[in-house]
This record gives structure tokens, sequence and C-alpha cells, in this order.
């Protein structure tokens, strides 16, 4: 393909580029007419009119005016200065560096900032949500789901970083509790806004919470329920917090890419075929973009109107540069990302940016995310539509009509993975022809990416220690609490993985016990006793913020389906990959491989030096994934399979970082717990009129 000869000439110069950026003296001033790489190229007063900045009204927040801005202290005026969102936002970091170059502050509040250490002063914004069940109809099937502000996906939070965010969540359902989850977001210290079972009581009917965080990271990102399989129901939404970026763009688009895959039953009613040691699977029905699925006879009958009900529309200008935020927010399906004729700049992987590199598709697995660049054509075709592809990737997806499999399909009739249309024009438009472009040519639709995902450089790098603080004993998970020959630290840092275990339970070949946590007394309000119940899964890790001390933790799928089918019908049981999650901290990804772990070479291959850096991590079946992290934020932090049914069948884990010494109810005592104890006090007095949770789900 023509394209492919210039990207490579393209990634050479952005190599080149890169390297430039990333050493420039951030000391220095700058100018509007400076010609210097880090200048945003600038808005036409065209661009302006059509998309982007004047019509970005974001909902709810207090004291929202047109558009969205970001706000920094300007120390010298004492006066706050307003800035723009999109292409224009590495300015606003800049200037507020400038702002504080006269105080005892580091210098820099740009991409290469040490984001675990300095973040800018913003300002507070306040967001107000609630929950409802609603029946809608994203690709034509009507059923009822339980929305946020009543729409899918919820509203999207925006932020600039260092904003503080103060959500208040109200749970108006009539037959559920919730509890919302802000993905990937670090809570440093903050571990009781974490949204989860186990740092607080559900949130009780009819009650409202308010959950209180400052952005520490920025990027892209989503907040969806973790309370039981609330989200497959449609409890979700992005975030979307504004900072600088690693290359230069010409326009961000308003409206992050949220991929997802939808489920036509209660997804507690899909989740009986998770535990049916039989079927062994829950089954998604459809592929939705944006909220905006369609069935193949609503595509046949298409008369070139209201292409909008069929396809969310990409709008991007000849030679442009347009910044996309990808998410993947499904409940169980990992996709294959791909733009017919366009190449992809990756410039953040989860919340963290990487270097600039290009690429024809990427993979993004259940609860990851990707800022790219759009690379626009300066030639489109007459027509200007291309096909955005939503591919699930093998091994990583299981529909009722059957299982996509690049390489050996059995599948007669899978679901069309052209599900959104890229189109050089005007925002106007309603009627279009359907694109007839080709998919570019992947040559890898595993959902691993090994290689991809080994590739991934953060800006801000970190060197790891190759001597852990903890031992990577092998674990056989049973019992599930810790015994004396787990002391100190508990040998869950060598997690083995099979299938999720509620479903080897009921398929009587237990291998370790599921996570079940107990709304009425999560762990963070009952701290002491944490561990003493035979499914609360605990490993404990010793705290320590020293900057060389790191937990190393292996995720061994050596024992999943596909190398290992001996008890288990492989016509039954399709490849497993698990999108592993990590709450509190993002980790490093020392290795990934397909090969098994084998304790005695493994350690050799690993990567030590800047490694890819997020919080969501595909461990590959039959292989492994070597990991790193920081133990430095106290609290109880749930790791987990994103596959929802996963989940809730119990395939998670809670680490609890402390100092032994009671620094995690210190943090805690007083207001905060108050706080926790109260909510625990409504949960509870509701729990006994109509609420109720089956005890067959893990509850996260
Ligand atoms: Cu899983």
């Amino acid at each position: 393909m023509a394209y492919r000869l210039s990207l490579l000439q393209y990634l050479v110069s952005v190599l080149v580029l890169c390297k430039h950026v990333l050493t420039l003296d951030f000391g220095q001033s700058y100018s509007a007419g400076n010609s210097d790489l880090l200048a945003p190229r600038r808005y036409t007063e065209h661009d302006l009119k059509r998309k982007g900045l004047s019509d970005h009204v974001s909902f709810h927040p207090e004291g929202a005016s047109e558009g969205f801005y970001c706000h920094y202290p300007d120390l010298k005026s004492k006066e706050w200065e307003a800035c723009n969102d999109g292409a224009d936002s590495r300015w606003c970091w800049l200037r507020q560096l400038q702002a504080q170059e006269g105080e005892s502050r580091p210098k820099g509040y740009t991409v290469t900032t040490n984001y675990d250490n300095f973040t800018p002063i913003g300002i507070q914004r306040h967001y107000h949500m609630d929950i409802s069940k609603q029946t809608i109809a994203p690709d034509g099937t009507p059923r009822e789901a339980r929305l946020m502000n009543g729409t899918y996906p919820g509203p999207t939070i925006e932020a600039c970083w260092g904003d503080t965010v103060i959500v208040h969540v109200t749970n108006n359902l009539d037959d559920e509790g919730s509890v919302i989850h802000w993905h990937g977001l670090r809570q440093f210290y903050n571990n009781d806004q974490d949204g989860v079972a186990l740092t607080q009581c559900p949130i009780a009917r009819g009650s409202t919470w308010t959950y209180n965080f400052t952005m520490l990271q920025y990027g892209t990102t989503w907040y969806h329920s973790h309370y039981i399989l609330q989200y497959a129901d449609g409890v979700l939404g992005p975030v979307v917090v504004h900072g600088p970026a690693s290359a230069p763009y010409d326009v961000s688009l308003p409206s992050p890419h949220f991929m997802s895959d939808w489920v036509y039953r209660k997804a507690e009613e899909e989740f009986e075929n998770e535990k049916d040691p039989v079927v062994r699977g829950s089954k998604a029905d459809n592929i939705l973009v944006n909220g905006i699925g369609r069935s193949k006879e609503a595509v046949a009958a298409y008369n070139g109107e209201d292409i909008q009900s069929l396809y969310p529309i990409t709008e991007i200008l000849p030679g442009q540069r347009v910044r996309l935020r990808l998410i993947n927010g499904a409940a169980g399906t990992s996709f294959i990302f791909s733009i017919d004729g366009h190449a992809l700049e990756i410039i953040a992987n989860d919340l963290v940016p990487v270097e600039p590199q290009i690429v024809d598709s990427l993979l993004v697995a259940v609860g990851q995310r990707y800022d790219i660049i759009i690379h626009g054509l300066d030639n489109p075709s007459p027509s200007g539509n291309y096909w955005i592809r939503t591919h699930p990737a093998d091994g990583c997806n299981t529909f009722r009509n059957g299982l996509f499999n690049s390489t050996d399909s059995t599948n007669e009739d899978p679901l069309d993975p052209r599900t959104g249309i890229l189109h050089y024009g005007h925002s106007s438009a309603t009627y279009l022809s359907l694109p007839d472009t080709t998919a570019n040519t992947i040559s890898d639709f595993s959902c691993a990416r090994v290689s991809e995902q080994s590739s991934l450089r953060p800006v801000v790098p970190w060197s790891i220690s190759t001597t852990p603080l903890n031992n990577l004993t092998l674990s056989t998970f049973y019992p599930s609490h810790q015994t004396e020959d787990d002391v100190p630290y508990g040998n869950y840092t060598h997690w083995l993985l099979r299938l999720d275990p509620l479903v080897e339970k009921q398929g009587g070949v237990s291998f370790h016990n599921p996570l079940f946590a107990n709304f009425s007394t999560p762990s963070l309000l009952d701290f002491t006793n944490i561990g003493q119940g035979e499914n609360d899964n605990v490993i404990r890790l010793p705290y320590s913020s020293h900057p060389t001390d790191f937990i190393h933790m292996v995720i061994d799928g050596s024992l999943l389906p596909s190398t290992n089918q001996t008890d288990l019908d492989p016509d039954v049981i399709p490849l497993l990959a698990h999108p592993m999650h990590w709450h509190g901290s993002d980790v490093v990804l020392l290795a990934q491989s397909e090969q098994p772990f084998d304790p005695a070479t493994s350690m050799d291959t690993w990567n030590y030096e800047n490694p890819p850096r997020r919080d969501t991590i595909m461990a590959p079946a039959g292989g492994y994934v070597a990991v790193a992290f920081k133990p430095d934020n106290p609290g109880v932090w749930l790791v987990h399979c994103h596959i929802a049914w996963h989940a809730s069948a119990g395939l998670a884990l809670q680490m609890v970082i402390d100092d032994g010494q009671g620094m995690v109810e210190k943090m805690l005592a007083g207001e905060r717990m108050k706080r926790l104890e109260g909510g625990c006090e409504e949960w509870k007095a509701d729990l006994g009129k109509v609420v109720d949770y089956k005890k067959e789900e893990s509850g996260v």
C-alpha cells in the first residue's frame, strides 16, 4: 500500500522529532509566533466554527461557560487564566510553568513532568450524576438498561490536569445498590474514593454519594459501576483529563471513541451461562461504538439518510492531524482498532504519555485506552468516506452467534466489524454513501499482540529494581487466605490462572477460591480482620515510598485452556487471555510472553529499563505477564480480570498495602471513616427491604 512507504519515512521523522521535543528546555519563553515544534498548529477560522472549541459544552460542571476551558493561576497577575481545550492546551501548562518560576517549584508542567511527584494547580469541578433504569435500543433491539444520566455511554467527565473533581452520584435504581469506580485514576492516599465494594458499602437506593479526587494524571479513561455486573448493563462513561501531549496535532475530537459490546439480556441473567459447567461462558450480542450499533437488516435497508443513527461519524479535513481518544468499555470483547488507509500515531496508553509510535492498527483490550492522532490524507477519495473498524481479537471474544477467529472461522455469520465512518467534510452531513474501502492488512489479530504491547515507551521513564521487595513464590491459591507459609508478604505475587474460579467450582474442578466481597463489611472498614474469610483472597504487601522499591508480580496463564485441555472440552472453551487491571497504581510490563513462565530462566529476559507502563495488561493464554509496581499507595486495592464475567466469577485479588503500623487506619481516622460508616448504615438499613444481591457473584 502506498501509504505504508511514506509511513516508514514518517516514522523516522517522528522519532527524530520526538527526541527533539523531549529534550527541549521548557524554561525558555514562548510567543505565539514561535515556530518551535512544541507550538501547536493553529486553527483556521473554519476549523473553529466547524468543530471542537465553540460547541464543546460539558454537562453540569458548575460555572460552565460555552466551550471547555482549563483554568490556572497566573502568580504574577494573581488572576486565573483560562485556556482552551485542543491543540492549544499544551500552552496551558507551559504558562503555569512560567508563572511559577519564582517559586520553589519544579521547572515544568509539560509532558516530561514526573506526574507522580508534581501536579499543576487546577480548579474544582462538580458533576451530578444519577443512575436509573431506562429502556434503550442501541442497535434496534430494546432492553432495559441501567444508565448514568439516561445515556449510554454516560456523560463525559471532563477536567484538566490538577483539577479536583467532585462527583455527586445518586442511586435511583429501585432494586440494586451501586458503587462507581474511576478506572485508572491512582487515588493516591485516597483509597476510600476508589469506588469498589472493598472500600465502601454500596450506595443505597435513593442515596447520594460524593466522590472527591484530584487529577494527578491526565489523558483518557472511564468510569463504571463496580457493583456486580452493573457496568455490562450500561453504567459507564468516559473520563477526559486534558494535559500536555507527546506529539503535535491540529484538533482534538470532543467525543472519545467508546467501544463496547452489548448483551440483550440483563447481565445477571447472562452470567448464568458463565456459571453453567457445560456452556462455561457469557456471550455478547453486538458491538457498539459510542452507544451505536446496528442490525444487518438496518444496514441493508440504508437509503442514504440519517447516517448518524447507524454509524458514529468522525470528521476530519485533508491533511489534518486529529487526536482521538479510544476507550474499551466492553464486558468481554477486546478489539483490534483500525481505520482503512490511515496511519495512527499512539501518544498515550491508558493514562501514560508515550513516545509517539505509528501503527496501522492496535489492540485495545477490555479496560485499556489509547490516545491516538489520526493522520489525515492530503488527497482523500472523492467520497471522502473510510471505514473505522473494531474487529474482535482472536481468543478475546464470545458472541451469541459464535466466535471471531481470523484464521479458522467456524462462524458463518459473524458480526460486522465496520463500526464507524471517518468522513472528510462537514458536521452537518446526515446524508452519506457507505464507504467502499478495504481494511488495512493486519497480520496479528491475537489478543496479546506481544511485540506491540512491549514496544510502548513512557515519556517519563521508570527504572525498575531487579531485586523486588517480595518473593515470587508459586501459589496454589488454596486456601485462599494467607497461611503461615505465606508470611511475610504472601505468595500470591505468583498468580496461577486457569478458568474463572466460580466456573471451576461449578464444574467440580475448583482450583482456587473466588473472591467474594462482603457488601456490608468492606475490607477498608474492617481492616484488622481482613484475610480471615476463606473468600478474601488477600495479598499483603509492605508499604514503601522509597523510589527504588518495587513489588514484582507474575500472572501465569500456563494452565489456561489452549495449552492444558485435559479436563476441558476445547470445543467449548476458547483460547482464554485475561486483561488484568490494577487499582491504585500503574504497573510496568517487565515481560509479556506466550511461552510458559519458567522460574529458572524467564527473569533473564525481563525488561527493567523504562518498560511499558499502564493500568490494564493482557495475560496471554498459555504464557504469562510479569509486572512491577510501587507499593507507595496505602490501602486495599483490587487486582482483577476486566472481563466483567470473570471478575464476577471471582477472578480477583485484594492487595493490602500497609506499613504494619496502622498507616491505613490513621489515614482514614476521623471524618473519612465516619463518612464510610455512614454510608454503610444507609446500605444496611436498606438491605433488608428490597435490595438483594446474589452470593454467587464476587460483588466486584
Ligand atoms: Cu478474564
